[in-house]
């Protein structure tokens, strides 16, 4: 079961500039069926927890400051191969090198600011849908 979901956020900065309906129906559009969302903002002890393994990276403060300075949504999603499809669907990290079409060519402005997160894997697909939602939040 766990193969088949995987974890995503909408980052602040594409909730900022009005890019969650698009992205949504861009996720629907590719076969992922929503088992769980909320509309929440990060805060700062959360973000550090979340993104712990870059802790030592030089951009992690960076990486804090951006995803708590405003709201996201996050969400669980179920399809076969979720993962590896999530991850093709929203295209490279750094958006310049993302291919035509995925969600970070379409809507992230830069690496650091890359419109949307999905797990690199089944194992941190769970750890982090469940971080983010109790198992009465999931369907
Ligand atoms: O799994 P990804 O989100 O595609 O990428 P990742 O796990 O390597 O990095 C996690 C997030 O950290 C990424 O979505 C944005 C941020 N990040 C990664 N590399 C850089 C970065 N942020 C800045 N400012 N500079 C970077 O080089």
């Amino acid at each position: 079961m766990t193969g088949n979901r995987t974890f995503t956020m909408i980052k602040p900065d594409a909730v900022e500039n009005g890019h969650i309906g698009p992205i949504l129906e861009k996720i629907t559009s590719a076969g992922f069926k929503i088992i769980a969302m909320k509309y929440t903002q990060l805060s700062k002890r959360d973000a550090r927890e979340f993104y712990a393994i870059h802790k030592e990276r030089p951009f992690f403060n960076e990486l804090v400051e951006f995803m708590t300075r405003g709201p996201i949504v996050s969400a669980i999603l179920e399809k076969d191969n979720a993962v590896e499809d999530f991850r093709a669907l929203i295209g490279a990290t750094n958006p310049a090198e993302a291919a035509e079409g995925t969600i970070r060519k379409l809507y992230a402005k830069d690496i650091g600011e890359n419109a949307i997160h999905g797990s690199d894997s089944d194992e941190n697909a769970a750890i982090e849908g469940a971080f983010h939602f109790s198992g009465r939040e999931i369907y």
